[in-house]
């Protein structure tokens, strides 16, 4: 029995690194919105050398893409974030605030990773604004609300080389300064979230309170098996996680999702709500290529309450 609220799409994998109009090695882990008419996924492309950009793709259908031609943001060459970004910037996520959207993403340098916030009005013109984390803290996703004027992010410090890693949320009265900083997810010992946890994709309100899917990580003597899970946060006081999914509610199963660069992996950066109430997830699969599942957005609140 399959008990996943998931339904694939039955032509997966959406992109493949054959689709992008250039050279690359990979293509995974895109982050999603609508503007306009208009499904954007900006994907996370992994060049010859290895090294991450992103880019922009388009589609009316929201899973037939026009990709562009050339990278969006690279390593930026400003000198206040060149040295933090110089291996690449990666797993970006989409929020909308009045109009704006923030991308959040991991950069990458000699430093380690660190997450990092910027803006775009248009999908043409993109302004860094700051860092949000010190090194070592990644998984970066904002609310697309401010609550008590204040904007809030959950980040995922640590989790590197076998160590713990557990979600947090931070708040800041600007996109620069963050700080109130407190635990919101920690892993539970033995099960299938039991080596790491990171946010998927930014929170998505609903009447019951803000859904946030997540990835967890178990740890084997054959690698990390990558699964996603969600949770309900309270409305207002955001810090409270008002239940979450017993079990996991998408793994890898496909051969798509078992077999890559890295097997096992199913990460979503992003996910659109449609006026039906179908919720369209957009995730990397084993860091190679860009599948979609949909789902009902009830039916997985009521799992996270249950
Ligand atoms: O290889 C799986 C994923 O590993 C990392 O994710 P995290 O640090 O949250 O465990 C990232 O490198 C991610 O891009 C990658 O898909």
């Amino acid at each position: 029995m399959n008990r996943s609220p998931f339904e694939r799409y039955y032509k997966n994998p959406i992109i493949k690194k054959t689709d992008i109009p250039y050279p690359c090695s990979s293509v995974f882990n895109a982050a999603a919105c609508k503007y306009g008419d208009e499904y954007i996924l900006l994907l996370r492309i992994e060049d010859l050398e290895g090294k991450s950009h992103l880019t922009l793709a388009r589609s009316a259908n929201s899973v037939d893409f026009r990709i562009d031609k050339e990278p969006w943001i690279e390593t930026s060459q400003d000198p206040v974030f060149e040295p933090y970004e110089r291996f690449g910037v990666e797993d970006p996520r989409i929020t909308t605030i009045d109009g704006i959207y923030y991308i959040t993403y991991t950069a990458f340098g000699p430093y380690g990773v660190r997450g990092a916030i910027g803006k775009t009005s248009d999908f043409d013109k993109f302004k860094r604004i700051s860092f949000v984390t010190d090194v070592d803290n990644k998984d970066v996703v904002l609310f697309p609300e401010k609550i008590n004027e204040e904007y809030i992010l959950i980040t995922r410090p640590g989790g590197f080389g076998g160590q713990r890693g557990d979600i947090w949320i931070s708040y800041s009265p600007n996109l620069i300064y963050w700080g109130k900083s407190r635990i919101l997810m920690s892993h539970a010992p033995g099960g299938w979230s039991s080596g790491k946890l990171g946010a998927s994709v930014p929170p998505i309100k609903t009447q019951e309170g803000w859904l946030l899917f997540y990835h967890g990580v178990k740890r084997t003597g054959s690698g990390n098996i990558y699964r996603i899970g969600a949770a309900l946060l309270d409305l207002e006081r955001p810090h409270i996680v008002m239940g979450h999914t017993k079990y996991f509610i998408l793994g890898p199963d496909e051969s798509y999702e078992r077999i890559g660069d890295v097997p096992n992996v199913v990460f979503p950066c992003g996910a659109i709500l449609e006026e039906n109430g179908r919720i369209k997830m957009y995730y990397g699969v084993s860091d190679t290529a860009i599948a979609m599942a949909t789902a009902d957005i009830e039916e997985i609140v009521r799992c996270c309450l249950l």
